[in-house]
């Protein structure tokens, strides 16, 4: 069996530690189709959130408590710049991540694609699973916000690690998406899937930008897989993270219901033949997209193998 699933970076992450579990347990492949709208150059690194946070996760040196960057990190490089004032001072790279980046950025500047890269930094972290960027190509969301009295549109980053998300947003652009084109094996892998899953990631900011690639999209809207979601809200909440304030930018409500109906059924144009929510939330209803409700909080890699085994069998897959 072959299993893709659409991810951004923490949550994704989390989600795939049990997609891998259970795809050991079924002798199935898993490949990541992974958000590079995070990406961001600073202080001249090539900087991959989402991939890293997957990479590390997966290869089991991820920081649990912080949820992104390295285990056992230390800050030198970071007290370093900040002595020279080199900004931005906002935006800290621990010293073992920081290995990460020169290598990425070194190996794209000789040419390779990022697609390339990210093979060789997994040859280390053995993640077990195939991880493949969206795209090669430079896609990155902004968000257009009001600063100090000024309309702008400032990188996602700075959105989120400068401002925290608070400053008066209006909406967020994925720069680059019209032109950009699927990464190698990304619509190969969606075609020949016998199930793709669409990870409780952050529906604005990790999933739209990868389907922001009109040939991602459409590999999965008109594909053979049946496509599974699995809600990253659960009640009113959206756990950890920044999804309520992305949602409430786009007029989404913060719950199942409103993260499924964004999606939408395959049947009308949309992403979805099923919706998974949490058991709290049984009452979940959009229209078009039939929902199981099951246990959804991912507090260890036995329950997460457990949504997926569910997510599988809403597919009618094996599980
Ligand atoms: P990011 O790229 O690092 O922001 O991570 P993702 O976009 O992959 O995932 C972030 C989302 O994961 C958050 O908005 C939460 O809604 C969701 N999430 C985190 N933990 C859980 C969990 O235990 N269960 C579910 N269902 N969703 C979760
Ligand atoms: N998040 C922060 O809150 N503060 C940081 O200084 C920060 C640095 C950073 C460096 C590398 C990296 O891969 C991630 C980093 N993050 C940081 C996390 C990141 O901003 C976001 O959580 C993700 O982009 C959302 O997925
Ligand atoms: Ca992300």
């Amino acid at each position: 069996m072959r299993i893709v699933v659409l991810s951004g970076g923490i949550g994704g992450a989390k989600f795939l530690v049990g997609v891998r579990a259970q795809a050991r347990a079924l002798g199935a492949e898993v490949t990541a189709v992974v958000n590079v709208g995070d990406d961001v150059r600073m202080h001249g690194l090539q900087i991959c959130p989402d991939l890293d946070s997957v990479m590390y996760t997966l290869g089991g040196a991820h920081d649990p408590g912080r949820g992104w960057g390295r285990v056992g990190e230390s800050w030198v490089v970071k007290e370093e710049l900040a002595a020279y004032g080199a900004e931005p001072s906002w935006f800290g790279l621990g010293d073992k991540d920081t290995a990460t980046h020169l290598v990425r950025t070194q190996m794209l500047a000789a040419g390779y694609p990022l697609s390339a890269v990210t093979a060789a930094l997994c040859a280390r972290w053995q993640p077990g699973i195939t991880m493949l960027p969206a795209t090669d190509d430079r896609l990155e969301t902004h968000v257009v916000v009001d600063v100090e009295g000024e309309r702008k549109a400032i990188h996602f980053q700075e959105w989120w690690v400068r401002y925290r998300g608070e400053v008066p947003t209006h909406r967020f652009v994925f720069v680059g998406a019209e032109a950009a084109k699927p990464a190698p094996g990304v619509v190969e892998a969606i075609a020949a899937a016998d199930v793709v899953l669409v990870a409780p990631s952050n529906p604005v900011v990790s999933i739209a930008p990868i389907l922001a690639v009109a040939d991602v999209r459409d590999a999965v809207a008109t594909g053979p897989a049946p496509v599974i979601g699995v809600s990253p809200i659960i009640g009113d909440s959206p756990i950890r993270g920044m999804a309520d304030k992305c949602l409430a930018t786009v007029d989404v409500a913060v719950t199942a219901a409103g993260v499924g109906a964004l999606y939408g059924p395959r049947s009308a144009g949309g992403i979805l033949d099923g919706w998974l929510v949490d058991s709290s939330d049984a009452a979940t209803e959009v229209p078009g997209v039939p929902t199981r409700a099951v246990p959804l909080w991912m507090s260890s890699e036995e329950a997460t193998a457990q949504m997926v085994k569910d997510a599988l069998s809403l597919a009618g897959a094996a599980s």
